[in-house]
């Protein structure tokens, strides 16, 4: 993309996103739910039915434009849950806030739970494996023509930090992510239906992570027709723990993260990405919504 100048522009608004979503006008904001007992970022406080149907509820109050709901923890070194506890885990949260109007996106990796949370009501399939733990995942997206998050991922999280090796990181994650898109398409999944999401802690270091936040364009574009909506899911990862030690050098815990990931969300919602995907709603959607003024009165992050 160039200026009036001939100039090289990286930095633009973010592309729209796939037909049939919230287009507010600025970086859309989805809120988690993790129905687990054993996610690094909540440990387990939304493992009971009521309790994660309530806190899906708050997060649509507080506005949240998307609710993610997901029944297996990808934490660093997690063991993969069995799919009949996945289904039941997810299985009423996702119909009960359907029904309430929430717009639910089903995070998994797995074919089976996502048909079901697709029948239940939910209208995005968020897969962090990209269409690659599954290939069955690809094949019912593109059936039933649903948004479709594709995270560049490089293994199951056993041992996903072992393969967090890059020469060039922003190079690499983008020619996998371009793979990972051809092999979708090839499956049959329309390309507006793509959002694409770098998979910032999914083997990566910490910085790894910032250099993708840092040169967001570039995963947005890779090089076809159009380019992609981006999704960004920093919110309380350990990177930014690590950033924010302590003066004996622990870093910051896990439940005093949230505002260091609203600073990140504005940072990213100015650099063009499409939405943040974060568990403290509110204040990410305040963050959001400066970066758009921000952007659109001609600043720069
Ligand atoms: N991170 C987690 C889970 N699902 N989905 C997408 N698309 N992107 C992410 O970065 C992502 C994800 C892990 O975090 P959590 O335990 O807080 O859900």
């Amino acid at each position: 993309m160039t200026d009036e100048a001939g100039a090289t522009v990286l930095r633009r608004p973010h592309p729209a996103g796939p037909p049939g979503l919230p287009d507010p006008g600025r970086c859309l904001v989805m809120g988690v739910v993790n129905v687990t007992p054993d996610s690094f970022s909540d440990g387990g406080a939304w493992f009971e039915t009521d309790a994660a149907v309530a806190h899906g509820l708050q997060l649509a109050d507080e506005g949240a434009d998307i609710v993610d709901v997901g029944g297996e923890s990808t934490r660093p070194g997690a063991d993969r849950v069995g799919e009949a506890e996945e289904l039941r885990r997810i299985g009423p949260v996702v119909a009960e806030l359907a029904s309430a109007g929430v717009v639910v996106s089903i995070d998994t990796m797995r074919a089976p739970v996502a048909e079901f949370a697709l029948g239940a009501g939910a209208r995005i399939v968020n897969d962090v494996s990209g269409g690659r733990a599954d290939p069955r995942l690809p094949r019912l997206v593109a059936e039933a023509g649903v948004p479709y998050v594709v995270m560049h991922w490089r293994g199951h999280s056993r041992d996903m930090q072992q393969k967090a090796a890059y020469d060039d990181v922003v190079r690499e994650v983008r020619d996998e992510l371009a793979q990972q898109v051809d092999a979708v398409t090839a499956a049959g999944v329309d390309p507006s239906a793509i959002i694409l999401d770098p998979g910032i802690g999914f083997a990566k270091l910490p910085g790894h992570n910032w250099t993708i936040l840092a040169r967001l364009p570039e995963i947005s574009d890779l090089g076809r027709a159009a380019p992609f909506p981006v999704l960004i899911g920093a919110s309380r990862k350990s990177f930014l723990g690590r950033l924010l030690p302590d003066a004996r050098g622990e870093p910051r815990p896990v439940a005093e993260r949230d505002g260091v990931t609203v600073a990140v969300s504005a940072l990213a919602a100015a650099s063009g990405a499409w939405c943040v995907r974060v568990h403290q709603v509110a204040a990410n959607v305040d963050a959001v919504r400066v970066a758009a003024r921000w952007y659109d009165a001609g600043g720069a992050p």
